[in-house]
């Protein structure tokens, strides 16, 4: 209990350090992570069952359609550890096809929303010996000295939520999954990859407006959290493509001049600015590729859509 405190507050404090620096900056800019309050979550859920957003769909019909391979490839009595659980669907129909899995390891910075998935998880497959780990992904940490040691680990990251790390942290964190699993250890991971623009604006522009919900909901959760004084009529979500960075970029675009005040500070907006919230990039298999050998891992398998728009990869 005093652990789930610690760290409501520790979270609370680093919000509230994010939002003072991320607002001061130049170019205001949040981090993506505090779009998932519980109202942020629920939104999100509503978005992946979206016709525009294109990714949850895809990546569900490839895991569907290449369960048996993908099994193969994790191995045999494989301990699986799922960075950020709730995938759900997901992780269901990887433990499904997966012969005699030894363990099941989600990892999650969310207690409560970990806790509901193992449960979850547990009815669908109660012989499944599972071991739920509250920690941030993102973060350094190791993993309990007494999880088995032996072959095959299997790093899961389904989502393409990889996609949401700056490349730098992409690859920090893929290194960090090799340190988790072992030099023989294997990753089965989820990218989105680049595509039409048309199709990719309206994935994070949907018609209605659940992602502009869930973009503004950010303002929100700072009025509620931090004594904002947000005027969420003020701001427009905004869909952008950033060619160089090949990403998708949300913005809260500012339509007027105005001020709002939060953390006991006061930001002051030009009418147009924005403060950008989240990069989502899209990766050819070739840039994700060399990003995976330059965190010591190699792309062996690649299981795609009909359509290439989004691929599972088994990195070994
Ligand atoms: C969680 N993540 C992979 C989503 C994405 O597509 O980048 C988050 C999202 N943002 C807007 N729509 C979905």
């Amino acid at each position: 209990m005093l652990e789930k405190v610690n760290l409501h507050s520790r979270q609370h404090e680093q919000f509230r350090a994010d939002v003072i620096e991320g607002l001061s900056a130049s170019r205001k800019t949040l981090p993506c992570r505090w779009l998932y309050d519980d109202r942020g979550s629920e939104l999100f859920e509503q978005i992946t069952k979206l016709p525009e957003y294109y990714p949850t769909r895809t990546e569900t019909g490839i895991l569907k359609a290449r369960a048996e391979e993908i099994a193969a490839f994790c191995g045999e009595r494989a301990v699986v550890i799922e960075y950020g659980a709730g995938a759900g669907v997901k992780t269901e129909i990887l433990l499904g096809a997966l012969t005699n899995p030894a363990l099941y390891v989600p990892l999650d910075i969310a207690g409560d929303f970990l806790a509901a998935s193992a449960a979850r998880i547990e009815r669908r497959f109660p012989y499944l010996e599972i071991r739920p780990l509250v920690a941030d992904f993102t973060d350094d940490f190791e993993l309990p000295a007494d999880l088995p040691k032996l072959p095959p680990r299997v790093g899961f990251f389904p989502g393409s939520t990889i996609g949401n790390l700056a490349p730098p942290d992409a690859a920090d964190f893929l290194r960090r999954v090799r340190g988790h699993v072992g030099e023989d250890g294997r990753a089965v991971v989820g990218v989105d990859l680049k595509k039409e623009l048309s199709v990719l604006l309206r994935a994070y522009d949907d018609d209605a407006g659940v992602t502009a919900e869930f973009n503004k909901n950010l303002l929100r959760r700072i009025n509620r959290e931090l004594d904002g004084t947000f005027d969420l009529e003020g701001f427009a979500h905004e869909a952008r493509w950033n060619a160089r960075n090949s990403a998708v970029e949300m913005h809260l675009v500012s339509l007027k001049r105005q001020s709002a005040t939060a953390c006991g500070r006061r930001f002051s907006f030009a009418l147009g600015e924005t403060i950008h919230t989240e990069n989502s990039r899209k990766y050819s298999l070739e840039a994700f590729r060399r990003l995976a050998e330059r965190a010591g891992w190699r792309v062996e398998q690649v299981w795609t859509d009909p359509d290439r728009l989004f691929a599972v990869l088994g990195l070994c």
